[in-house]
């Protein structure tokens, strides 16, 4: 089940993209409450004003400004500190708390204009990378070091493929500058900067194909910086990364 409130059915005509993540439900309810209250708030104030405006005509009595102001204040204020605070731990959940141990380890690399995608291999560990080394034109798009043993096993693909139903710790990177990794059937949006690594954790759940974005605008050729996530079953996914490791081990032995 996911982690919270599914959207309820009375309010399914919002078109928001179909939802193929664990996480993503909460965060659409969560979207959706404050819309809610925002319609709710807006409503509110517009009653008021016409409500005002009649009772000064009719010259009742002065409302107390503790009634007029001060409540609604402190109420408006406690009611966005609780949806700030649910927001903020949802947004926690994906990066703070760290993916379970088990999760399949996939590092992304942001570089003007594509992504790249890289696996372990057999080793459970990635190789070394050093930016002066990238070069995709020479087949080393994420900068490899051939000097670490632990990278000849690496597997560097254009795609990213994942298994649904099992967790995902993605490590961010950018080799040049800040590129937005943003796939929105996942819920998932992360800036990749230079110099740094992020790590956001999720968990595909419906099998299929989805865009990748980048969603900072990060040159001339930002509009064409996509790529795809390919969930596949369990199954199939181990078949993909057997076939990758193969293919890997023949391309080292050449
Ligand atoms: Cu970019």
């Amino acid at each position: 089940m996911p982690p919270t409130q599914a959207i309820p059915p009375a309010l399914r005509f919002w078109h928001l993209p179909m939802d193929g993540s664990w996480h993503g439900p909460a965060l659409d309810g969560h979207l959706l409450l404050n819309l809610w209250i925002a319609l709710g708030l807006f409503a509110l104030a517009n009653i008021l004003l016409v409500v005002g405006v009649v009772s000064r005509r009719r010259a009742h009595r002065p409302i107390h400004k503790l009634t007029l102001e001060y409540i609604p204040l402190i109420a408006f204020a406690a009611v966005f500190f609780l949806l700030g605070m649910r927001a903020n731990s949802l947004w926690a959940t994906q990066r703070y708390t760290g993916a379970a141990p088990e999760a399949l380890q996939v590092e992304v690399t942001g570089v003007q204009f594509a992504w790249y995608f890289r696996y372990p291999g057999a080793d459970a560990t990635f190789g070394r990378t050093r930016n002066e080394l990238v070069s995709a034109a020479e087949g080393n798009p994420v900068g490899l070091d051939p000097s670490d043993q632990h990278g000849t096993d690496d597997i560097v693909r254009p795609q990213l493929v994942l298994p649904a139903g099992r967790e995902v710790d993605l490590t961010l990177r950018a080799v040049d500058v800040i590129h937005g990794f943003a796939i929105p059937e996942m819920r998932l949006k992360q800036n990749a900067v230079p110099g740094e690594t992020q790590h956001i954790h999720f968990t595909p759940m419906r099998p299929g194909d989805y865009a990748i974005l980048c969603t900072q605008v990060c040159g001339l050729g930002h509009y064409r910086m996509q790529a795809t996530l390919r969930v596949l079953t369990a199954e199939q996914f181990d078949q993909w990364l057997r076939q990758q490791e193969h293919a890997q081990s023949l391309e080292v032995k050449q």
